[in-house]
Parts: structure tokens; C-alpha cells; sequence
């Protein structure tokens, strides 16, 4: 089995520990002294539950025991797709305990990216809810063990079906834990944005992810009295770690899981469990503002609202303190490490118009032109980083590696910012050819891929379009073969191929031929960039007749 990596040059990991950042703590260590501290205070909210710092202890431990006796072995990779319930905290907890690694799956994902994940962690276990937003995931469950032999474990969270229960896994009374993990060594696999292709696997360690959510933790100004509401799905980067439900449970502060972010789920638990803090994505937090003002449920305890994942608009940042009373926190992360933050005693003119500023000292920022040269303040350049909490290298991709970090160890984002006095980052665009749908980042050449499948697709562009709502919808270009397919069933085919509902195209144009070059050829990049292009300039132009 390929072994996990993740390591920073000796001097960078010893000026990192000695500045204070990697303090050697492990996942279980702070659960551990959380549950020492206070184990009374409640941890963590959902569903019907309400467990204690030493109740999520004590059920983690069980559970790591369980895992083991079911046959999983130290080092086993363990891929995790639940949506926001507490169990999800209890089974990562789990698996940190027994030494395995979990592989952070969204619920929206399906059997193509399942499977690649999958393929690519060499897991041997898989963790479901039995069904969520109806969907079945006992169903995606078979259908995966048919295509990836090598998963020997399937625990359902709820009624199991043919597979193991949670609550049926072992006792494992007799079953040794094995000891604590070394700090610098790889805890989980985070997903990537996936802005070429398929999404990398991203290894990051308990020294460097602790880090970036203890240190979130401060700038959030979290205390055991505050209350962290996870909105967004909890397996992605931002209401994980930034500082979302570990940077919380860091602080002593107490979790509240959301079956949804819709106003109509959160609302009333912001109002029954006076929460402070949330993040959102643009589009949400756009829906929470319409809906705030005639809410009958009580927002008064919310004090922070974050908003990150995609660009949030000035106009829109503007009206969060007038409407929800709170402070607007803008966050632009990444899965692969860097987040920025404004601070939330920054004025607002910096709140409103900034994607904010890096967590860490360390946090080294480049902006480059084309060339590679450093471009002066204030001008848009393509951002580079490298620091305490950002990785140097995907999980066994050499192709990905040579192309997203610099000799010299520098993760190249795909994102074009500015930076404005005292460091602050403006994001203006990106470089690379993904759609953030919302969020979402969904790869261009992916969804043509799957497009080409079809008989009837001759070949496929899918480039963003602006759009109103999502920021930027996906569109794909089709120049068809033999009979003109039908939109609704080329969406269909996507659908049933397995690939996740984000992904499919919001909307598909068909096209006679693509432009091409006197030579005859043009990149991918173009292709896209002279198709989007012309649309938007047709559609501008008929919109003003
Ligand atoms: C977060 O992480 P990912 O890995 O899903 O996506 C990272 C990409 C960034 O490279 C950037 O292109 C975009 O998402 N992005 C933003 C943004 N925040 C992320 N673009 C504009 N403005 C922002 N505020 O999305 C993520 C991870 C941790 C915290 C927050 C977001």
C-alpha cells in the first residue's frame, strides 16, 4: 500500500515548531484534554443528540475499537461520506483513535468520484449514512464495492441494510488500541477543488491542520461560550477547520450540526442554541439575507457570519451588519492550506471590499505576472504559497505535483489576486479553467470528458457564465454527431454515469463547430476562454436590441 506522506524541508519544519506552530498535538490528544478539562460542557448538537466533551471521548473510543475488531488495521484508509450529523464526529474521532485515515468524502458525491477516491487512497473501509436529502447511499454502497473490490468494510450510519450498523460494529473488548500517532505524520486525505481533471487527494498532518484551526480559533476569538453553528457540509475544508467544528471543539465551544443551510433548518437552531458564529457560501449567505428580516425565529446571540468558498460581493458584504446585526468575516481558503480571514475589529471598508489576510506569520505570498515576476501593490498577479499549513505535494499524482508546486516548494493556487496595504488580498479571478459553482469547484475538462461518452456529443467545452445567483454557472458547449441530443438527456446520461448533481451542466448550448486557428489548433484554454467570450458578447448584445 502506498504510504502517506507529507513533509516540509528540515529547516522550514524546525523553524516551524520552534516559532510555536506545530506544538506536537495529535486530534486525539485534544480531544483528550478537551474531555479532561470539561467533560460535562456539551461538545456537540444534532440530531437528537447532545453529547459531552467525554461522551464524544468515550463514544470515539468505542468505536475505534469496533472499527478494529471488525478487521481494520492501523494505517487502512477509510473514506467518510456522511452528511452533518454527530456520528460524523464520532467516526473521525474513531478512526484518529485506531490509527486509520479517514478520506473526506461530500454527500453530494457519487459513484464516479467515490470510486476515484477510492482507487486513489487504496481504502479498505467506507462510511455512509443510510440515506440523506433521499438519497441512499446503502444503494452507491453496492454499486461501489462492485467497482472497487478492495473495500472489505462498509458501516452505515442508521438502519444498515445488508452491511454493518454503527451501533452492530464489535464490542472489541479485548481489542488493544494501538499508540498515540506522531504529530508530523499525515492524519486525513482532504479532497481537492480538482481545478484539472479528477480531484487530488490531499494529505495533511495532525502538526500542520491543528495549526490552521487552532490559530483560526484565536482570530474567531472563540471561547467555551461560544457556539458554532456548521452549515455547510462538515467534510469540506472551510467548516471543518476555518475555524469551523475542530477549530471549535479546540476552543472548548460547543458544535451545532445542521441538517441544512437553509434558512428554514438553521434558523431555528440559531435561535434554540444562541449561536455565535457560522460560515456560509456567497449564494447562502445571499438567501439568509432575504429570508432574515421577516424570520419569526430569534438571530440576536449570531455575532460573526462568515462568508468564503467564492467571492463575495462588496454590495452584498455591505448589508450583513445592517440586516443580520452581526460582523461579516470574509474567508478565501483552500483545501490544499492557505486561508485568509479579515479580523473582526477590521473597518469595515476592509471587511467589505477585502477576501482578507493570512493566518499565519509565516504565510509566504507571492503574486506573479506571466512571467513569473513579482508584480508592485495593488496590480492582479497570480498568487503562490507556501507556509506551516499548506502542503507541498498531492498524495502519489507526480503529473499534479511537477505542475501545482514550484522547485522551491511553492503551491500554486490558480487564483489571481491583488494585494492591498498590510497584506490584504483582493480575489479578482483565477487562472485555471474550474467553475465555482457556489462554492463549488467543478473541473472543466471532467465534465467534458463525461460529455464525450455520449454517441451523439462530438466533442465539448464547458467554461463558467456569470450568474446572478450561484456567481457562476456551468455551461457546456456541445457540437453534436448525427442527431441533435436532447439538453434533458445529456443531463440525464451525466446523472447516470454516477457523477455528482453539482457537476452537471446548468446549461448546454449546441454549436456547429468550434473556432479553430489558421493552423488549425487551439488549447482547451482558449477554446474556452473564445467560446465564453462570444456567447457573453451575443447575449449582451440581444439583451440590448
Ligand atoms: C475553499 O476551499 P476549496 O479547496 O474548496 O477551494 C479553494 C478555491 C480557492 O483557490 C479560490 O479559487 C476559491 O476556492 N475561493 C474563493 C474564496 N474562498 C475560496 N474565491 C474568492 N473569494 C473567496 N472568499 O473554498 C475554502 C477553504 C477554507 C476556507 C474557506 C474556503
Amino acid at each position: 500500500m502506498r504510504k502517506l506522506e507529507q513533509s516540509w524541508p528540515a529547516e522550514a519544519a524546525a523553524r516551524y515548531r520552534a516559532r510555536g506552530y506545530w506544538r506536537g498535538e495529535t486530534f486525539t490528544r485534544v480531544l483528550r484534554d478537551r474531555a479532561r478539562e470539561r467533560p460535562d460542557h456539551v461538545a456537540v448538537v444534532g440530531g437528537g443528540a447532545r453529547w459531552s466533551f467525554g461522551e464524544l471521548e468515550a463514544r470515539a473510543e468505542r468505536l475505534a475499537r469496533g472499527f478494529l475488531a471488525r478487521g481494520l488495521e492501523p494505517g487502512d484508509r477509510v473514506i467518510v461520506q456522511l452528511p452533518n450529523i454527530p456520528e460524523f464526529l464520532t467516526v473521525v474521532f474513531a478512526l484518529f483513535r485506531a490509527r486509520l485515515i479517514p478520506v473526506f468524502a461530500l454527500p453530494a458525491h457519487r459513484l464516479v468520484e467515490i470510486a476515484h477516491f477510492a482507487r486513489t487512497a487504496q481504502a479498505r473501509g467506507y462510511v455512509v449514512a443510510e440515506r440523506h436529502e433521499g438519497f441512499d447511499y446503502r444503494t452507491l454502497a453496492q454499486e461501489l464495492l462492485g467497482e472497487v473490490p478492495d473495500i472489505a468494510h462498509v458501516v452505515v450510519v442508521g438502519d444498515a441494510g445488508d452491511f454493518t450498523g454503527l451501533e452492530g460494529l464489535p464490542q472489541g473488548g479485548d481489542i488493544d488500541l494501538p499508540e498515540d500517532a506522531d504529530p508530523s505524520d499525515v492524519a486525513f486525505l482532504q479532497i481537492s477543488g480538482g481545478s484539472t481533471g479528477l480531484s487530488k487527494l490531499i494529505p495533511r498532518t495532525h502538526d500542520d491542520y491543528i495549526y490552521s484551526f487552532r490559530a483560526s480559533a484565536e482570530i474567531c476569538k472563540l471561547t467555551p461560550s461560544s457556539v458554532y453553528l456548521a452549515a455547510l457540509p462538515v467534510a469540506h475544508n472551510f467548516p471543518m477547520s476555518s475555524p469551523g467544528v475542530f477549530g471549535a471543539l479546540y476552543a472548548g465551544s460547543r458544535v451545532v450540526l445542521s441538517p441544512s443551510p437553509s434558512p428554514e433548518a438553521a434558523f431555528p437552531l440559531i435561535e434554540r442554541e444562541r449561536v455565535t458564529i457560522t460560515g456560509l457560501v456567497p449564494p447562502l449567505a445571499l438567501l439568509w439575507l432575504q429570508a432574515a428580516p421577516t424570520t419569526r425565529h430569534d438571530l440576536s446571540s449570531l455575532e460573526v457570519l462568515q462568508v468564503g468558498g467564492a467571492k463575495f460581493l462588496p454590495e452584498s458584504a455591505r448589508r450583513v451588519k445592517p440586516v443580520l446585526g452581526c460582523t461579516l468575516q470574509q474567508v478565501f481558503g483552500m483545501a490544499e492550506g492557505l486561508v485568509n480571514y479579515t479580523r473582526l475589529d477590521d473597518p469595515e471598508e476592509i471587511i467589505v471590499s477585502t477576501q482578507g489576510r493570512p493566518i499565519s506569520g509565516d504565510d509566504e505570498v507571492l503574486i506573479l505576472d506571466d512571467a513569473g515576476q513579482p508584480v508592485p501593490e495593488g496590480e492582479a498577479g497570480h498568487l503562490l504559497t507556501r507556509g506551516p499549513y499548506t502542503i507541498r505535494a498531492y498524495h502519489n499524482n507526480d503529473g499534479a505535483n511537477a505542475r501545482a508546486f514550484t522547485p522551491d516548494g511553492f503551491y500554486r493556487t490558480g487564483d489571481v489576486v491583488k494585494r492591498m496595504p498590510g497584506g490584504y488580498l483582493v480575489v479578482q479571478g483565477r487562472a485555471g479553467d474550474h467553475i465555482n459553482r457556489a462554492g463549488e469547484k467543478i473541473s472543466a475538462e471532467e465534465i467534458e470528458d463525461h460529455l464525450l461518452a455520449h454517441p451523439a456529443v462530438f466533442d465539448a467545452a464547458v467554461v463558467s457564465l456569470p450568474d446572478d445567483y450561484l456567481g457562476e454557472r456551468s455551461c457546456a458547449f456541445i457540437i453534436p454527431q448525427g442527431e441533435k441530443p436532447k439538453a434533458a438527456a445529456l443531463k440525464l446520461f451525466m446523472r447516470k454515469r454516477g457523477l455528482a448533481d453539482f457537476k452537471v451542466p446548468d446549461q448546454i448550448v449546441f454549436i456547429e463547430a468550434f473556432e479553430t486557428t489558421a493552423v488549425g489548433k487551439v488549447s482547451r484554454k482558449e477554446l474556452r476562454a473564445g467560446l465564453r467570450r462570444r456567447f457573453l458578447e451575443k447575449t449582451e448584445a440581444e439583451a440590448g436590441e
